[in-house]
């Protein structure tokens, strides 16, 4: 499938609930597939409080867009913290900072929580990594890491997040001239988290369905040298602020070690 796959003899991991072997999925394969960690209540209320929001700004007339989505059908949500609290326990949820503790260490910073939508139609994305801001050679160790909430089944035919297999281990992003390389799809049942590290190439996939939608919830998590990508300070409703947790403090930046003080010492 992949030009990167000839000597390899998977091109993705299988689900798993052994966070352990999530850990070791991301070290070979560069993402892990961690099934079930939203289920029940908890991902029938992340989906409503996400299909609400996105409704809402397209009824508003709000609705947003990202420059590096090729066509104008499929949907952002920024900035999902101030949308509803479900996001705020996505983004310091157990198993995902367990995913990012990992990866990172700590502390990290929370890049941004947002949402893309993929409807009927939808075209697929700009291949990238994550990390492509850094300037290469990159350094050795991974700067950041997606964990991406499936909430809708990802299928190929819904435009599942799509990867090119092992491209971590190119330890560069992709070329304006690599854009069409082969990539296959993250398939997953709605309800997974799917932990990719930055140096992974990926895109969005086409949605080639003719009714149905694919709705992810995206956490970026980097090491604390980095900008986040939404600027808290500036846009964070003050009620998520007010009962923000230590570990959402430290997250956002309101609790910060070496970086990110105020008069030296750590703004919170
Ligand atoms: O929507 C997707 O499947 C991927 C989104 C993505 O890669 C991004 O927003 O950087």
């Amino acid at each position: 499938v992949s030009v990167f796959a000839a000597e390899v003899p998977h091109l993705v991991p299988r689900p798993t609930r052994d966070l352990a072997e999530a850990e070791r999925n991301v070290a070979e394969f560069g993402v892990a597939f961690i099934a079930d960690a939203l289920f029940g209540d908890a991902l029938r209320r992340t989906r409503e409080a996400l299909y609400r929001a996105a409704d809402d700004d397209r009824r508003r007339g709000r609705a947003k867009r990202f420059l590096a989505d090729f066509d104008p059908t499929n949907q952002r949500v920024w900035n999902l913290l101030s949308r509803d609290n479900a996001f705020v326990d996505l983004a310091e949820h157990p198993i995902a900072l367990h995913m990012v503790k990992h990866i990172l260490g700590w502390p990290a910073l929370l890049g941004n929580i947002s949402a893309n939508i993929t409807y009927p139609g939808g075209g697929e994305m700009f291949m990238h990594a994550d990390q492509s801001f850094i300037p290469e050679p990159w350094p050795t160790q991974i700067q950041g890491c997606n964990c991406c909430w499936a909430i809708d089944d990802f299928t190929d035919e819904v435009g599942a997040t799509r990867i090119v297999p092992y491209s971590h281990r190119l330890h560069r992003g992709p070329t304006d001239d690599e854009q069409a390389v082969d990539t296959i799809p993250l398939e997953a049942d709605a309800g997974t988290l799917i932990v990719f590290e930055s140096r992974i190439w990926h895109r969005t996939g086409v949605n080639k369905s003719a009714h149905k939608n694919r709705a992810a919830v995206f956490g970026w998590y980097t090491k604390p040298i980095y900008r986040t990508q939404e600027n808290w300070f500036l846009s964070l409703d003050p009620q998520v602020l007010k009962y923000a947790s230590e570990t959402m403090l430290t997250l956002l930046g309101y609790k910060a070690q070496g970086f990110g003080l105020v008069n030296g010492e750590s703004p919170r």
